[in-house]
């Protein structure tokens, strides 16, 4: 457990006193310090601890999070999952995620065993669409990492290719969004193992709500945000590069590598700046979304024009 001094907390604050206290992981109640849970109620994310990976930055409003998505399954446009994803996904009664390919151990583990798999942190992560907006989101999880080592991947192991969960009796066709469905993504080795890159299972201190990629989503904060893929099902290591949905609707316009660059531009528009939403002026966008000094190392010599 992290300790801070009282002014370092953040939404936490507002932990009811009682559930805080009946959980007895308060300190000695003087001036000093404490250590207050960062997840309101009995959930399986109770125990989150804050990371030191956060930013320090104004935190997105919960209420316009909630219903400015891109979750395309949903509906493409920024409200339609808000409107059409709650209840569709948490309700799920038995989610699993399939983990094979170059692993010595493949494994189907379900939402219980995956949670307890390392310790929850709450990470204040920076959140870039492509698209020209951000956000700043709490979520909680753990690095990915800590997952993929369990399964012990081979030498031939070079990508991981993830899938999203796909029910065409309550989700869009593919013909209707625009995009292949099932949602495919994928990373190269380092970036799924960089200490970065995020499991996520909540956020805003509660179970991640079904428009936000229920019930286990990626943080990939250094890329553009359709790495960050939403509810994933099937996780695949891979000895080539694996195809992924965007990349497959538009080569031209997004990469594989997909990292927040404002010396390359969009074909159709510039990524020199962005909207911080709520606020109205834009911002320079900032290479590596501000992440360059963890994650640059692992582009040295590559043309990012060429591999963008
Ligand atoms: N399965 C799936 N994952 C997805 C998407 C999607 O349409 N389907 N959209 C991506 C895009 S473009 C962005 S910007 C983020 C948005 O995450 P948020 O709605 O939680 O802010 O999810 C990403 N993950
Ligand atoms: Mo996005």
């Amino acid at each position: 457990m992290i300790i801070r001094k009282s002014t370092d907390l953040r939404y936490s604050d507002v932990t009811p006193k009682q559930v805080y206290l009946n959980r007895r992981k308060f300190l000695a109640a003087g001036s000093a310090a404490l250590a207050a849970p960062l997840v309101r109620g009995n959930t399986p994310l109770a125990a989150a601890v804050k990371s030191p990976f956060s930013t320090t930055e104004k935190i997105t409003p919960k209420d316009l999070a909630l219903h400015y998505n891109n979750y395309y399954e949903f509906g493409t446009g920024k409200e339609d999952p808000g409107r059409n994803a709650p209840g569709k996904l948490v309700s799920i009664p038995e989610w699993t995620i399939r983990i094979e390919g170059e692993v010595a151990k493949p494994r189907t583990i379900d939402l219980d065993a995956l949670r307890k798999i390392a310790p929850m942190e709450e990470r204040i992560y920076r959140h870039r669409c492509v698209e020209r907006w951000s956000m700043v989101f709490p979520w909680i999880g753990y690095s990915l990492s800590a997952l993929l080592k369990q399964v012990e991947p081979t030498s031939k192991a070079k990508y991981v290719a993830f899938q999203s969960y796909y029910n065409s009796k309550f989700e869009l066709s593919s013909f209707s969004a625009g995009i292949e469905f099932p949602y495919v993504e994928g990373l190269r080795m380092d970036e799924a193992m960089h200490p970065l890159t995020l499991l996520a299972f909540g956020v805003y201190g509660e179970m991640l709500p079904d428009q936000m990629g229920a019930q286990v989503r990626l943080a990939v904060p250094w890329k553009y945000g359709y790495k960050s893929i939403k509810s994933i099902v099937k996780i695949k290591l891979v000895e080539k590069e694996p195809p992924t949905t965007w990349n497959l609707a538009a080569a031209n316009e997004y990469g594989f590598y997909s990292n927040v660059n404002p010396e390359v531009d969009h074909p159709r528009w510039s990524q020199k700046k962005e909207r911080r939403l709520p606020e109205l002026f834009p911002r320079d966008t900032i290479k590596f979304n501000g992440y360059g000094d963890q994650v640059a190392g692992m582009y040295a010599g590559m043309d990012l024009r060429k591999y963008h």
